[in-house]
């Protein structure tokens, strides 16, 4: 194999998602289902990214599981191993070993300026490791490696995109071209979906209250009995308003579930009360992660064929890694025999 991708006019996309618990809707709004739309235009490495997990203690056992889990569920919410390059970020030593060298490229100050290290550390008090400082230059390697012209970005990783593009053009600059420079990928992003327990927080896989999130491997009835529950504001009305955080946040499943917009929605349940609209957001919700749902425990089932196209996914991914690293290290000076 002379190439990761057989036709190298397209641009190369990469993204990631951690495999620290099961994947939720707001993996399948903001992540998920955008990749799969962007398979035919563009040459895609979605990688489950344990190495970036391990900043956060896992139990090892169930990180193995979660790993292979996530990666089921790429495939379930249309990742096609066929056209998209899918693997397992610790199969390739090539993320560890960039991530040396451009450490030695980036600031104490570059790293402590992120907002995502002041916040997790602040959420993880016993645990400020040094590799959750240095999760922005491991995250520039993963793009970098694969010389990626596009990475899509929501909000939350902004800075860490800007960060990978300076280490890029300081590397380049210090050497010669080196790295292609990445530009972030806006895509149609579905609103960010919040707690169903605390519609303040962003929902989350690793959320200890397991009914502030749905699971895409959630039942019907447990996805019913989650909405139903739902913390909704005072008042009554249907209507979205960044005031009632409750309310707007179910309105946006809904919109997610069936694709009617919020004045769409407002209309249907004027004068409807919360309870009646909940009954309908747990319809349509339970109606779009069935068949996600029954796609997951099938390709779960077959673990030998899930881990032969992990292999697979390392394989071809380790030719481009592999070609950018010798690069590297030719540039910094390192002997090669
Ligand atoms: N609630 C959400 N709404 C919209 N998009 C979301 N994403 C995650 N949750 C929502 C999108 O999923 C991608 C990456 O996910 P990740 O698991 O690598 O990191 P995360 O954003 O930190 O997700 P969690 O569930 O909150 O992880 P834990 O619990 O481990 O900290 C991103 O594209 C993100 O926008």
């Amino acid at each position: 194999m002379e190439n990761s991708f057989q036709n190298e006019e397209k641009k190369i996309i990469l993204s990631g998602i951690q495999p620290s618990g099961i994947l939720t809707i707001g993996h399948y709004t903001g992540a998920l289902r955008n990749w799969a739309a962007m398979q035919d235009e563009f040459n895609c490495y979605y990688m489950v990214a344990d190495l970036h997990s391990i900043t956060v203690r896992q139990t090892p056992a169930v990180l193995r599981k979660s790993t292979l889990d996530t990666a089921a569920m790429f495939i379930a919410c249309g990742v096609d191993p066929e056209k998209s390059i899918l693997f397992i970020q610790s199969h390739l030593p090539e993320h560890s070993q960039l991530t040396w060298v451009l450490n030695t490229f980036t600031g104490m100050g570059e790293c402590s300026r992120m907002t995502q290290f002041k916040d997790k550390s602040a959420n993880h008090a016993e645990n400020i490791n040094v590799g959750l400082f240095t999760y922005p230059v491991l995250m520039a390697s993963d793009i970098l490696l694969y010389q990626a012209n596009l990475v899509p970005v929501g909000e939350d990783q902004r800075q860490h995109l800007e960060l990978c593009r300076n280490l890029a053009q300081r590397f380049n600059n210090n050497y010669s071209e080196t790295f292609i420079v990445p530009e972030p990928y806006i895509v149609k992003l579905g609103a960010k979906i919040m707690s169903l327990q605390d519609p303040s927080k962003k929902m989350s896989k690793s959320d200890s209250n397991s009914n502030a999130s749905i699971f895409l491997n959630d039942d019907d009835t447990t996805i019913k009995n989650k909405i139903k529950r739902a913390v909704t504001d005072s008042g009554s009305e249907i209507k979205y308003d960044e005031s009632r955080p409750g309310i707007s946040n179910l309105m946006s499943l809904y919109y997610i579930a069936t694709g009617k917009n919020y004045q769409a929605i407002e209309e249907e349940f004027s004068g409807a009360g919360y309870g009646d609209f909940k009954i309908a957001v747990a319809e349509a919700v339970a109606e779009l992660i069935a068949p996600i749902r029954d796609k997951y425990f099938s390709v779960r089932k077959d673990e030998k064929a899930l881990k032969e196209i992990l292999t697979y996914g390392a394989e071809k991914a380790s030719i481009q890694a592999r070609k950018t690293l010798r690069k590297v290290y030719k540039k910094v000076g390192f002997v090669n025999f």
